[in-house]
């Protein structure tokens, strides 16, 4: 079997990064990688900051973690921020975005406290996740999908899997 690629499916949380991955992974056969959930099944953390209720990356251990898993491609990685990982490492950048009606009620109905979703709601109104993929991988590779509705997100699953079949038709005919 062929090379597989390597996708980072990133946004600020509640985007629907995870629901996406999932979907995505089950249409194309590559396997989601939820990066959140194995900083916590690992420790890749420095404890939580109580703040924001949110762990403190330690991100040398979270890149020494996957690089053995990213090396033979085939995933799809989750994750809120995308500026920590190789460049190398994908081959193909989606960040999802969200209007600030929609987001807002997610990110309530997660429980999150108001510091927690006025953070969020500032990160997707200042498109941070956007700009830190822009600055970290090339144009051509961050490709920006709108994670509004389900018909949306069923539509950016479609997209991610012509992206995968157009990827591996092209890295075979390549020598
Ligand atoms: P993330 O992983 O970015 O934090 P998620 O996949 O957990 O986001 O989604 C958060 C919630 O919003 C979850 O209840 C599913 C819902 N949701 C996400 N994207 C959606 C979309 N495009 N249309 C409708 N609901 C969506």
């Amino acid at each position: 079997m062929g090379y597989l690629p390597n996708i980072l499916i990133t946004g600020t949380p509640g985007t629907g990064k995870t629901t996406t991955s999932e979907m995505a992974a089950e249409a194309t056969g590559l396997t989601h990688v939820n990066v959140g959930d194995l900083v916590k099944a690992k420790s890749l953390h420095e404890g939580l900051d109580t703040e924001y209720d949110s762990y403190i990356l330690d991100e040398d251990k979270l890149i020494d973690e996957m690089e053995d898993m990213m090396r033979p491609g085939g995933k799809i990685v989750d994750f809120h921020t995308c500026e920590i990982f190789p460049e190398r490492w994908f081959d193909l950048v989606i960040v999802l975005r969200t209007d600030n009606g929609v987001l807002y009620p997610r990110l309530e109905s997660r429980g999150y406290n108001a510091k927690k979703i006025n953070e969020n709601m500032e990160c997707e109104i200042m498109q941070v996740v956007l700009e830190e993929a822009r600055e970290s991988y090339e144009e051509q590779i961050v490709i920006e999908l709108e994670s509004n509705s389900i018909d949306q997100m069923e539509e950016n699953v479609s997209r991610i899997k012509a992206w995968m079949e157009n990827w591996i038709a092209n890295s075979s005919s390549k020598k």
